[in-house]
């Protein structure tokens, strides 16, 4: 089975999203480009038969980062943010209202609030379905703007996507565009602030950390997740590349020991594809301006990090099916 049923056959839109507004570290814009440049869109057309749409052009968002946008109730560039997300919006509901697969290459983790609040439109539209989000990180990206010691909003988009926190400022993401919290699945947590196990505890929020693979196993652990969220429902697959361990994608802001193994990445997507149902992917937060952590050789670190987010892209449209 592959996602012949909720999309149009092997039609892939794609977004590539250069933007880092969301966070402090410069690079993490240069993401697309880089795993562009290794190939990933010449596979998906080659290997895997997608038909790209695609206007060849990595769109910089570097430059919608105003010059003046204060901190707004703890929100570092919201108006940047809000804009960029705005505009992202706009592209994957385009696509998925085409019945288009939507690929979002970014940039941090922010640009989900755009990508998904623009899928979760055009597939309440054309198929009268709630979106369900498997949300694979590190983070869990839940920290309201009261709750977030950061005030970085790549640690917030599940917050607004979810309504858990509403602002002026993201006030075009309207109430009928956001996904359900009973529809929502992390998985690979492992580095989360005491306000978000709060917020995710008081919302019983379905959370899989790398606690619970250690002790079932990713196979079960997917399966656990998959059923949670329930047949016929369409998905969306957020995957934050820090949710790989930092041996497989050390180019990232906000590295985290501990994590997947590039098998255990790759296992959750090639799973999701199965299901027939994604309907859209996020892959975030490579950094290829990050280098030589630990001490290690630069270029091995980024090309590791850009090989293991075109692995991840790959399996989940489906490279894997024999
Ligand atoms: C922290 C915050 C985060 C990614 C860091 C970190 C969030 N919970 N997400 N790196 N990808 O600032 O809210
Ligand atoms: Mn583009
Ligand atoms: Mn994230
Ligand atoms: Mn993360």
């Amino acid at each position: 089975m592959s996602s012949k049923f909720l999309t149009s056959e092997n039609e892939l839109g794609v977004v590539a999203v250069a933007f880092s507004g969301g966070q402090p570290k410069a690079g993490v814009d240069g993401g697309p480009k880089a795993m562009i440049e290794a190939g990933l869109l010449d596979q998906l057309k080659s290997d895997l038969g997608y038909t790209l749409h695609h206007d060849d052009t990595i769109h910089s968002y570097e430059n919608e980062i105003l010059a003046e946008d204060p901190t707004i109730d703890n929100m570092k560039r919201p108006q940047s943010c809000s804009n960029v997300n705005h505009k992202l919006h706009t592209q994957t509901y385009e696509h998925a209202s085409q019945g288009r697969l939507v690929l979002t290459l970014g940039g941090d983790h922010s640009i989900a609030i755009g990508s998904i609040s623009g899928v979760s439109k055009a597939i309440r539209e054309r198929l009268n379905k709630p979106l369900a989000v498997i949300w694979v990180d590190a983070h869990a990206d839940i920290n309201t703007f009261t709750t977030s010691p950061s005030g970085n909003v790549h640690g917030m988009p599940v917050a607004f996507l979810t309504g858990l926190c509403e602002h002026d400022i993201f006030g075009w993401l309207k109430k009928e565009d956001r996904i359900p919290v009973d529809k929502l699945v992390y998985i690979g947590l492992r580095d989360v602030d005491s306000g978000e196990k709060k917020i995710l505890r008081e919302n019983k929020i379905k959370a899989f950390s790398m606690h619970d693979i250690d002790r079932h196993g990713i196979g079960r652990v997917v399966d656990m997740a998959l059923e949670y969220i329930g047949d016929d429902i369409p998905i969306h697959l957020s995957f934050d590349v820090d949710a790989c361990d930092p041996a497989h994608a050390p180019s990232t802001g906000t590295p985290v020991r501990g994590g997947l193994t590039l098998r255990e990445g790759d296992f959750i997507c090639e799973a999701v594809h199965q299901t027939g149902r994604l309907v859209a992917m996020d892959l975030v937060e490579v950094n290829p301006s990050i280098l030589a952590q630990d001490g290690g050789p630069d270029t091995w670190q980024v090309a590791e990090t850009v090989r293991t987010g075109c692995s991840l892209v790959r399996c989940a449209l489906g490279e894997s099916l024999l």
